[in-house]
Formats: structure tokens, C-alpha cells, sequence
């Protein structure tokens, strides 16, 4: 038997500002390893995260099978302040989907702190982490563990607090 449900008063409260995403284009991407050589017509190297495609996919190597951790680092072009990031897992097969990570952030590229780390569940929803908001210009996922002991990653996207500053209009990646 079906039942009706009526909801009566019911609101929704802000609680913040909503975070605004760094775009794309003004990011680079390197990875401790990938494979981006043609897998039965895929490739799936770093630059895969951030090519706004979550179809496309970084895979930590597997021919021969790079053992965890991997981590994927984003240069994202200048220091920006940064709050949290969204990883989409990919959405074809549990392989490699993250399920232990760390973030880490530099300013300059060599010395990294901890700002994150945690547990996601093996699923194809977007996995979030947050840290306190700072400035930085190297954001690093370290994949701990993942299914298959591997790492994959669909599409990567940084929050930042910072209004205004954000220009899309020098990107930095290669042409793709
Ligand atoms: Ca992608």
C-alpha cells in the first residue's frame, strides 16, 4: 500500500559561504606514477583528473603494479586559500578507488604538511576532505589504500575560500 508523506515547515538554513572551485585550467598535475600508455584504447594519465571528463581516469601503475601509497600533487598556478577538495572516483569499476588518504599542502613545492586524512567507502559518490583554510599552492591526494591495492581518480577539484583573484583566462595546462 502506498502512503503519502506531507512535510510542513520545513527550511533550510545557510551556514556558510558555499566554496568556490579553482577552474581547471589554470592547474598542472604530476603524479608519483601513472600509466599512460594505451591500455586496450585507454590511457590513463594524472592529467585525466582535471580534464573535467569524470569518464577519464588517473591509474597508478599496474604493468608492473606500483605498490601504494601514490599520490597525485596540483600545482595550482599561484597561492590561493584553500579549504577542501572533491575527489569523483571513477564511476566503471571499484578499481582503485581510494579508501585511505592523506592531503598535504606546500607553498613551494618541496616541503609538505599533513592537513588531512581519512577514511572514503569503495562507492562512485564525490569523497570530500577539509582542512582549516590556508594559503598554498601545492595541493597532494595520497592514495594509503585503495580497491586492488591501486589508486585511480576521476576528476580532482580544489575549494577555495578566496573570492575574487581566480582568473580563468591564463591556464597553464597543455593544450589537450
Ligand atoms: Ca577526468
Amino acid at each position: 500500500m502506498r502512503r503519502r508523506a506531507q512535510l510542513d515547515n520545513v527550511s533550510v538554513a545557510r551556514t556558510g559561504e558555499w566554496p568556490t572551485c579553482i577552474p581547471h585550467g589554470r592547474m598542472r598535475i604530476t603524479a608519483t606514477s601513472e600509466h599512460a600508455r594505451n591500455h586496450h584504447g585507454y590511457v590513463y594519465a594524472a592529467a585525466n583528473t582535471i580534464d573535467d571528463r569524470p569518464e577519464t581516469i588517473w591509474h597508478s601503475e599496474f604493468e608492473p603494479r606500483a605498490s601504494l601509497p601514490q599520490s597525485v600533487t596540483l600545482d595550482l598556478g599561484s597561492a590561493v586559500e584553500i579549504c577542501g577538495l572533491a575527489c569523483q572516483p571513477r564511476l566503471d569499476t571499484p578499481k582503485g578507488m581510494i579508501t585511505r588518504y592523506n592531503v598535504y599542502l606546500s607553498d613551494d613545492g618541496w616541503a609538505f604538511d599533513k592537513v588531512a586524512s581519512g577514511t572514503w567507502p569503495a562507492t562512485t559518490s564525490t569523497k570530500l576532505a577539509s582542512w582549516p583554510p590556508r594559503k598554498a599552492q601545492y595541493v597532494r591526494l595520497e592514495a594509503v589504500a585503495g580497491e586492488g591495492k591501486l589508486a585511480s581518480i576521476g576528476e580532482l577539484d580544489i575549494a577555495t575560500t578566496s573570492r575574487g583573484g581566480l582568473s580563468q583566462s591564463s591556464p597553464t595546462t597543455a593544450p589537450r
